[in-house]
């Protein structure tokens, strides 16, 4: 079956903001309290959605949730009219305000982990929202993401939902940012491969500095729940190290495309073992490993500079892959050198473009952070709802959109002011309108 891979990113919202919420995040930790500038931010965004359109990929958005989340501050025992609850919330408890007006969802690689029709015994698109139990801020994130994805994969026949898993810690999913697919074709069969940062329920290597999110029996009942085989999975933990060093996700580490697999030598403790793993696993998809040595790119420049956060993609027409990276990748000394190298070399990545993502960034979020891949075949395609696929039109609006409601600077004594709030609500209302979701969000229901 033929399919293409699309990218679903997310819109930034109105209220993206540097609160250093994320520990073991480090670009979170250090920009904390910083002010930000939203409408550059979600100009960036777009660009960087607009660039892929006419690249000639399939690229779609997934709307900002409301912020700040009042439903949760009701449900901690905020009463009295939204600007009253704000008000109460900034006096009160400003660290919960503050997680509650979180920009998070744009990062949509945290938003599910999906699995093609072409690898689930029943030929249905699996979508599992994340819990993102790891942390507050994120956790109130799945109820939207399921209720705009349904919206978006609407057709049953085609799209099957999963809730997001129940329980806390011990069920910790984090989505799509520690889980890759290899395959030939996007419409062949694929291997995937899930990276946990921890065990849950068995002692066993684990960080010690910063919170492993992504737990081994998360992983394990994804795969379940999206019927895959179990001869085409395979599960490896994350090197806690990496995870110490601030690779709070693997995707901070490595990347996959089709055959290809792009990551730092560091990214597991065994490198060796698991690609040979995985070429036993699938000996048909002529996998090509390309692991970049600590001699060449330290950890500490991985992670600073987001070289593996990057997009590896298959362009229409070229036989060789593309990396979107982070303009970040291009300045930091040693990886610059690294990808100057590796496009010289005879590798399957022959081409590099940078992109300017510098408010995302410092938040922690990279190029692949921002998007959720979804192969489609074209019957797939063909039954998504709302206006969602990115093309001039839906960027000139989308842009419009964004001038007339954001605010080009945002400070955290922001967060406390009921306008801001009020502003903010009003945008997204005014976005359903143009994405053609429907009642989405909560205070529309
Ligand atoms: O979950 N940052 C996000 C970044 C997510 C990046 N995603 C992937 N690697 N796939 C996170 O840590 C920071 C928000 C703040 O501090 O204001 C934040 O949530």
């Amino acid at each position: 079956m033929s399919a293409v891979e699309a990218n679903f990113d997310g819109l930034i919202g109105p209220t993206h903001n540097y609160a250093g919420l994320s520990p073991g995040n480090i670009a979170s930790a250090d920009n904390a309290l910083q002010v930000s500038n939203p409408k550059e931010a979600a100009l960036q965004g777009l660009a960087k959605m607009k660039r892929l359109a006419d690249l000639g990929l399939v690229q779609g958005v997934l709307p900002p949730h409301p912020r700040p989340h009042l439903p949760t501050l009701r449900a901690l025992g905020f009463t009295g009219s939204d600007r009253e609850i704000i008000t109460a919330a900034a006096n009160q408890a400003p660290a919960v305000l503050r997680n509650l007006y979180a920009a998070s969802p744009m990062w949509t690689a945290n938003a599910a982990t999906i699995a093609p029709s072409a690898d689930s015994a029943d030929r249905r698109l699996h979508i599992t929202p994340a819990n993102l139990a790891a942390m507050f801020h994120r956790s109130i994130e799945p109820e939207t993401t399921g209720r705009v994805l349904k919206a978006i994969f609407a057709d049953e026949k085609l799209f099957a939902h999963h809730r997001a898993l129940p329980g806390g810690a011990q069920f910790g999913d984090e989505g799509a940012a520690n889980h890759n697919r290899f395959c030939g074709d996007y419409g062949d069969p694929g291997l995937h491969l899930y990276v946990y940062g921890r065990k849950a329920f068995d002692k066993g290597a684990a960080p010690k500095k910063f919170p492993a999110r992504q737990t081994f029996e998360a992983s394990a009942a994804i795969a379940r729940l999206h019927q895959l085989e179990q001869s085409r999975v395979h599960f490896v933990q994350q090197n806690p190290k990496a995870i110490d060093a601030g690779a709070f996700h693997n995707d901070v580490l490595a990347v996959a495309n089709k055959n290809v697999f792009f990551y730092h030598q560091e990214a597991f403790e065994d490198p060796a073992a698991l690609t040979k793993t995985l070429q036993d696993k699938a000996p048909n998809i002529g996998l090509h490993f390309i692991e970049v040595p600590k001699a060449a790119v330290s950890l500490e420049d991985a992670i600073k500079s987001y070289l593996f956060n990057s997009q590896l993609i298959s362009l229409p027409g070229s036989d060789k892959m593309t990396l979107i990276l982070p303009r970040e990748a291009g300045e930091t000394a040693s990886t610059n050198a690294y990808l100057e190298s590796l496009i010289s070399s005879n590798q399957p990545i022959g081409g590099l473009e940078f992109l300017e993502l510098r408010q995302s960034m410092r938040n922690g979020g990279g190029p692949a952070c921002l998007r959720l891949r979804v192969v489609l075949t074209g019957e797939e395609r063909a039954a998504l709802g709302g206006n969602v696929i990115m093309d001039d039109r839906l960027y000139r609006d989308l842009t419009a959109w964004v001038e007339k409601h954001y605010r080009d600077k945002v400070t955290p004594e922001d967060l406390a002011d009921p306008d801001f709030a009020g502003e903010s609500l009003a945008a997204l209302d005014a976005l359903t309108g143009i994405l053609k979701l429907g009642p989405v969000f909560e205070f529309q229901r």
